[in-house]
């Protein structure tokens, strides 16, 4: 195998038309012993990265977790939905859906007492600015937050989660 593999890679070095077509079966040859290695490698990889998911998506399912979408389907600047509750530590992802670019900025005047609103907040300038771009964040203390999109606060894109 180490001799096929050889002669076919020698001749592109002294090439002509009919050595090229000569050579050709030798090339498939060498060439055939090494993609069936490489798709099986890879074949590998993609049963790893299956099981991976399948146990991210059983985890998923099993933990408490809220979606809000970012934008309606229909472009209105607003959280959908715009207030809701969770349990406390529940994973909630906020997804840019239209109407873009968003943020999720909590208020600070209105969020349970000593919460500390930049470590729950996107820094008021940054945005996500591509559709499907997600924020996510859990909140422990109970009580009622208020967060608005810094871009559309006044347009009314403003929401409310209560931890219960
Ligand atoms: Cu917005």
């Amino acid at each position: 195998m180490a001799a096929i593999t050889s002669a076919a890679v020698a001749i592109p070095s002294s090439f002509t038309g009919l050595k090229a077509a000569a050579s050709s079966s030798k090339v498939a040859v060498a060439t055939r012993a090494v993609p069936k290695f490489t798709v099986k490698a890879s074949l590998k990889d993609f049963g790893i990265a299956v099981a991976a998911t399948a146990a991210s998506v059983i985890l998923a399912s099993n933990a408490l977790a809220v979606d809000v979408k970012l934008g309606s389907d229909d472009g209105s600047l607003l959280f959908l939905p715009g207030t809701f509750e969770v349990a406390p530590g529940e994973k909630i992802t906020f997804i840019n859906n239209a109407g873009f670019p968003h943020n999720v900025v909590f208020d600070e005047d209105a969020v349970p007492a000593g919460v500390d609103v930049s470590k729950i907040s996107m820094a008021e300038e940054d945005l996500l600015n591509a559709k499907g771009e997600t924020y996510s964040v859990s909140l422990t203390e109970k009580g009622t937050y208020s967060f608005y999109c810094s871009p559309h606060q006044g347009a009314g894109m403003v929401g409310k989660v209560t931890v219960k």
